[in-house]
């Protein structure tokens, strides 16, 4: 079957825009492979960039087992971030904006110089990066019930919607990104804790994955660039009124708070 990619990425952008849960597009077309997928995906971005939007980076997603549990989806995704879904650092979340937010702490490496496949390492990842920043990303699944399969969420451009991004960064080598530690609080519950390993065993050999991907469509992941390498807890929700803390090791922390 063919698939429209442009009239699906107008009906996940008419979601995010009216605020809507939408049914799950595999609920609607059968078979939706993951070519289609991130093809929809593309041209979501497409549509966000006409508006006047910019890139800020990538990301990756389901690279831990813990969010790969939660969403009962068991491969890593990739997806965009536009320059529009990061936060100022009061880390205030405009819920008004939103459908049914929900946080997650993220490891983001900023780029110094440009990245693509194929043979990335993970050695070149840290060389190719100017810090290691905390973060906590807000993921607003456009779908009913925060459900959806591996093509649905690619679509969907990973859910992405609002990045908080810290300001104590380090040095790619100041730190073993695979003992760098996050415990994640709530409203001053601890609900999660872990460390970077967590993340298919090394942070940086997820971005040498979404490298190499990349390198094989001709893409990139290019200096000055955002790359956020996954949650390595499951998300929480962002109500009204909600803080959610990170606090990482070596690169201190960031919060975010709901506000409507
Ligand atoms: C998909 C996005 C996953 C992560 O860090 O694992 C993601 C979702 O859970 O809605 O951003
Ligand atoms: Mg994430």
């Amino acid at each position: 079957m063919t698939i429209d990619h442009g009239a699906w990425a107008e009906y996940l952008l008419a979601g995010a825009d009216e605020r809507r849960e939408l049914t799950a597009i595999t609920k609607q077309v059968k078979d939706l492979s993951i070519d289609d997928a991130y093809a929809i995906q593309a041209a979501l971005l497409e549509l966000q960039l006409g508006r006047g939007d910019s890139l800020a980076g990538a990301k990756l997603g389901l690279t831990s087992a813990a969010k790969q549990e939660q969403m009962g989806v068991s491969e890593p995704v990739y997806g965009w971030v536009p320059s529009s879904s990061v936060l100022p650092a009061d880390g205030l979340v405009e819920l008004d904006q939103l459908i049914h937010p929900r946080c997650e702490p993220e490891i983001v490496f900023v780029l110094a110089q440009d990245l693509a496949g194929p043979n990335v390492s993970a050695s070149d990842v840290l060389d190719a990066t100017e810090q290691i920043v905390g973060g906590i990303e807000v993921i607003d699944s456009r779908y009913e019930a925060f459900s959806f399969t591996l093509p649905d969420v690619i679509a969907d451009n990973t859910s992405a919607a609002r990045v908080a991004v810290g300001q104590d960064g380090i040095g790619p080598r100041d730190a073993d990104l695979t003992t760098l530690g996050c415990v994640f609080e709530v409203d001053g519950q601890i609900t999660g804790t872990a460390t970077g390993a967590a993340l298919m065993g090394d942070p940086a050999a997820c971005v040498a994955m979404l490298a190499n991907h990349l390198g094989k469509h001709g893409q990139k992941l290019e200096t000055g660039w955002l790359v956020m390498a996954g949650a390595t807890t499951d998300a929480q929700p962002l109500g009204d009124g909600t803080t959610a803390l990170a606090r990482y090791s070596h690169v201190g922390s960031v919060a975010v708070t709901g506000r409507s």
